[in-house]
């Protein structure tokens, strides 16, 4: 019986400016071929609040997804983003909010609360079902590729350069996994320290 199996594999290594391993990049491959894209399934990604922090820090998704934020504190968010790619806001909430939110335009959505002015996040939508996010070992895996060439791009919140121009060609083709690498300059972290919040009212 033919079984089509989709075996190929982008391994990426992400490091920042001083070689040292970089999280929380985004790395896309967008097949040249439209037909290679394929919608994933039990696609429901999760932002959660863990601390008064976003977790994870940035989050990939691919357009048209629903995204969950739940709340893991014991304590109340107000979750926010005024981004073009999406504006919304989850009035203070604690627990599961009411609803997952739709993003449906492709780009960057940066993420706030306000109550803790210091939490940030961002979410990628992509228009590719093909990426991954780089662990604390700047390393990630993108599986199931179908065969056949894609563009290749990095993304992340501070790099300087544009995510253009990160942008490599590479042909995919069954068990082989291709290797890519790149080294990012930085922006300073943007963040505001945890203790810059006056509002305590029991928040
Ligand atoms: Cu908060």
């Amino acid at each position: 019986m033919a079984s089509q199996v989709y075996a190929g594999e982008i391994r990426i290594s992400i490091k920042d400016g001083q070689g040292q391993m970089l999280e929380d990049a985004v790395v896309t491959a967008t097949p040249l071929d439209s037909k290679n894209i394929i919608k994933p399934k039990n696609n429901k990604p999760v932002v959660d609040q863990v601390s008064k922090e976003f977790l994870p820090h940035v989050v990939p998704v691919y357009i048209n997804s629903l995204v969950s934020f739940p709340n893991s504190d014991n304590i109340r968010h107000h979750v926010y983003s005024f981004s073009p790619a999406k504006k919304f806001e989850l009035p203070l909430y604690s627990g599961t909010s009411a609803a997952p939110v739709l993003f449906d335009k492709p780009g960057i959505v940066t993420l706030g609360c306000n109550i803790h002015d210091w939490m940030l996040g961002y979410i990628y939508v992509s228009e590719t079902p093909y990426f991954v996010r780089s662990e604390k070992d700047g390393k990630g895996l993108i599986r199931s590729l179908p065969e056949g060439e894609y563009v290749v791009k990095v993304w992340h919140p501070q790099m300087i350069d544009t995510e253009d121009s990160t942008a490599r060609r590479i042909a995919i083709s069954d068990a082989v996994a291709a290797n890519l690498e790149w080294q990012l300059s930085l922006k300073p972290a943007f963040k505001l320290p945890r203790n810059a919040v006056g509002k305590g009212f029991g928040y």
